[in-house]
């Protein structure tokens, strides 16, 4: 068996550490075969509740799980990492301003930045989840000088097994027969889901996603809107967030880096815009759809861009440059 890999999870005691952490230990990420250590990193308050985790994943008694480390100690936490998945961010609490939230996370995010940088293998895979995601990545990765900023991504892949999920329940097949969705831009409700270039297989036969759903209407409206809002409403019937889903997702986000995708297929992941694809301003980390090989992702250029889609790609673009331009004024001060 292969030496161990060191994964980091942050946000270790919260409710999406909770699926993720049995998800990752049992093998779905990284390989049945590969021996994992896995680094639990809460606050101090948490420390009990981590105890806890500690003791149920030792209870599960996998087979692959070598070593368990809980700490609330940064330097504890990112030392020699292979991948780390970034959960734990600063909540919105009654009444806070959004902009002192944002402050809030950029700190957090600046200091785990700089973390990585310092203790972290120079070849990490570094997922940021914790919202705003987008955001909280691209101070991380500026944090981190030293690591290619290309081993950071956000995740977006909820929103788009949500799509894929949401088209295929309509079309009346298993989501793994509707491909090749993509979700633009920011993780929030101005998040742009596109199916003009997925391929849904009805009947044995491979088609577009109009051609499969046959209601122009509801693909252009309906359907937009349930994917966006999709998070709201799991809290309002759940009065918890996201949670099994949201661990499903980082699962195939990260075993998509560590193996690549299917031969023909895409994934939609926030990474770092250089600029050059499909307008997005340089700098951002926007979500787009990639192919990946060998741990490298690569947008997938050319796609023909409708007026009905640049609309709703460049909003949610938009939206992005607001945020982290203010969140680059704080990063000098926090
Ligand atoms: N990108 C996505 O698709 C997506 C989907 C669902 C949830 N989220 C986000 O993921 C985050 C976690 O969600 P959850 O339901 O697990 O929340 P949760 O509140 O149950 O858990 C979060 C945990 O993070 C910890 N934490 C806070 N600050 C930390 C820090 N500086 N270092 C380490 N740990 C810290 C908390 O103590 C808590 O245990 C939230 O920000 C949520 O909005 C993102
Ligand atoms: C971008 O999405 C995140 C995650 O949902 C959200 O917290 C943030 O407010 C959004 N950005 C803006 C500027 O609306
Ligand atoms: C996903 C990705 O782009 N990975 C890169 C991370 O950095 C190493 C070098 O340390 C590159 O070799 C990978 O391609």
């Amino acid at each position: 068996m292969a030496e161990p890999l060191k994964v980091l999870v942050t946000g270790a005691a919260g409710q999406i550490a909770y699926s993720l952490l049995y998800g990752i230990a049992k093998g779905d990420v990284f390989g049945k075969d590969q021996a994992l250590v896995l680094v639990l990193l809460d606050i101090t308050p948490m420390l009990s509740v981590l105890e806890g985790v500690v003791m149920e994943l030792q209870d599960c008694a996998l087979p692959l799980l070598r070593e368990v480390i809980p700490t609330d100690k940064e330097e504890v936490a990112f030392k020699d990492i292979d991948a780390a998945v970034l959960v734990g961010s600063m909540p919105r609490k009654e009444g806070m301003e959004r902009k002192d939230l944002l402050k809030a996370n950029v700190k957090i995010f600046k200091s785990q930045g700089a973390a990585l940088d310092k203790y972290a293998k120079k070849t990490v895979k570094v997922l940021v989840v914790g919202n705003p995601a987008n955001t909280n990545c691209l101070i991380a990765c500026k944090s981190a000088p030293s690591i290619p900023k290309e081993n950071f991504s956000c995740l977006t892949r909820l929103d788009h097994n949500r799509a894929r999920s949401q088209v295929a329940i309509r079309v009346g097949v298993p989501s793994d027969d509707v491909k090749n969705v993509i979700i633009w831009g920011n993780h929030s409700s101005t998040q742009y889901p596109d199916v003009c270039h997925a391929k849904v297989k009805v009947q044995g036969k491979v088609c577009g996603a109009y051609e499969a759903v046959k209601n122009d209407a509801w693909l252009k409206a309906e359907f937009i809107t349930t994917v966006q809002q999709r998070g709201a409403a799991v809290i309002k019937a759940r009065k918890l967030s996201s949670a099994m889903s949201a661990a499903k997702a980082i699962c195939d986000h990260m075993r998509d880096i560590w193996f690549g995708t299917p031969e023909g297929e895409f994934i939609s992941m926030g990474v770092i815009s250089d600029g050059n694809s499909y307008d997005v301003p340089e700098g951002l980390i926007y979500s787009f759809p990639v192919v990946i090989k060998n741990k490298e992702w690569k947008i997938v250029e050319g796609l023909p861009i409708n007026d009905f889609s640049r609309e709703k790609m460049d909003a949610t673009a938009k939206e992005l440059v607001d945020e982290r331009d203010t969140a680059l004024e704080f990063i000098g001060s926090v």
